[in-house]
């Protein structure tokens, strides 16, 4: 880390109702958008750990709105979690900044959260066992359930569209034909990918519009390293990263869980040729899913469809991205973008091949 970020974060936990002395500050995960660090306290001879974010505020254009999301959802877990001993570990607490908010503004504009560290729990970027997947899609699923009886009306939207895929493609289009930085010409097979899968792109958000699919307060970035499971039991105790809170569809969550769980490689490794959506990993994701018992019949019978779909609309944002100039997504290395679209057309590629035997597990469990 450079020792700007760690001044700054440094001075942003500052801002925050915290004692004792900071005695570490590190980046922390693997996500693409925000900036994570774990920080470590002293507090009178006890080392306390907390997360710090600095919200991506070029995206999030609304850091209120999208705290007082948080606010709302981290308090109605707790309200629902009372009397749990462990409630403090199976929903985030966040840490009051000096003002009694929430958020803490530097003097450059940025905006800063903090919640409580987890201890005890880890995540996993490649998952290794149904048992994981199980365990994720049961919390994510225990998080649906939540939400359903929030008062308060709506969520804000903290990106509007956010999974409107005809949009996305939209999106595409532009990039492609504004080439700006002349890369299409080296990203042929791709782009002919995408238009090819154009048709499918409507489909959910035509039943959104239709009624035939509900809409719910959704969680709308499931990647499964958003679930902390728990060292000694492997359960799925905690759902994180609420920034894209809003309202959606199961299938965006869904989706997304098929998406970035279902992969037999990193999202982002150069072996794209090998990508195989693993069957048994979607059968588990489905029964952690399915055991929430929320779910309508129009929801259960697309399953499959909403995991091929979040994983194409994530390749083609990747993509679009890499024909802009990546200026979305944190790369680390040239052509990143390109790497991770590749991983995620090979895996809907394989989804689609296998669509009927994966809808036809969901049916067979009704
Ligand atoms: P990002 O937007 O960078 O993905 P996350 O909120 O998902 O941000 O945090 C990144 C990583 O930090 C997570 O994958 C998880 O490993 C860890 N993490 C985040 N919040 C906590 C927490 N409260 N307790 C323990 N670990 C956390
Ligand atoms: C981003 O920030 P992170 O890594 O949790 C993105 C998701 C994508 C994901 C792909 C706000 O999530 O939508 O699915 O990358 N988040 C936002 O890995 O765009
Ligand atoms: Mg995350």
């Amino acid at each position: 880390m450079g020792d700007t970020n760690r001044e700054k974060a440094l001075e942003a936990l500052g801002g925050f109702q915290i004692f004792g002395e900071a005695v570490d500050v590190a980046p922390y995960g693997t996500g693409h958008i925000n900036e994570t660090f774990r920080a470590t306290f002293d507090q009178a001879g006890t080392p306390v750990r907390y997360t710090l974010q600095r919200i991506n505020t070029s995206i999030f254009k609304d850091a209120a709105a999208l705290m007082e999301n948080v606010r709302r959802v981290t308090e109605h877990s707790r309200a629902r979690l009372a009397g749990a001993p462990d409630a403090t570990r199976r929903a985030l607490t966040l840490v009051p900044a000096l003002d009694g908010g929430y958020l803490h503004t530097d003097g450059d504009g940025n905006a800063w959260r903090c919640y409580l560290f987890i201890e005890k729990t880890h995540t996993v970027d490649l998952v290794d066992s149904e048992k994981s997947a199980y365990e994720a899609a049961r919390a994510f699923a225990r998080f649906q359930g939540l939400l359903a009886d929030m008062p308060g009306g709506r969520l804000n939207e903290t990106i509007p569209d956010f999974h409107n895929t005809p949009k996305r493609y939209a999106a595409f289009h532009a990039a492609l034909e504004a080439d700006a930085l002349g890369r299409a010409a080296g990203a042929t097979p791709e782009i002919d990918f995408v238009l090819s899968q154009e048709g499918i792109a409507g489909s959910l958000v035509e039943m959104m519009a239709s009624g035939a699919m509900p809409e719910r307060p959704t969680h709308n970035d499931t990647k499964i390293n958003n679930v902390l499971l728990d060292d000694a039991t492997g359960e799925g105790i905690c759902v994180i990263d609420l920034d894209t809170l809003m309202p959606g569809s199961a299938l965006y969550d869904f989706g997304d869980m098929v998406r970035s769980a279902t992969i037999n490689v990193e999202e982002d490794s150069p072996d794209w040729r090998g990508v195989v959506c693993r069957p048994e990993i979607f059968k588990a994701l489905a029964d952690g899913f399915c055991a929430g018992g929320f779910l309508t019949e129009a929801e259960k019978g697309n399953l499959a469809l909403g995991g091929a779909l979040m994983t194409l609309e994530c390749g083609v944002r990747f993509l679009t991205d890499y024909l802009e100039g990546d200026h979305y997504f944190r790369i680390h290395r040239p052509a990143h973008n390109l790497d991770r679209c590749r991983t995620q057309f090979a895996l809907v590629r394989s989804i689609l091949a296998q669509r009927d035997e994966l809808q036809g597990y969901v049916e067979g469990r009704k």
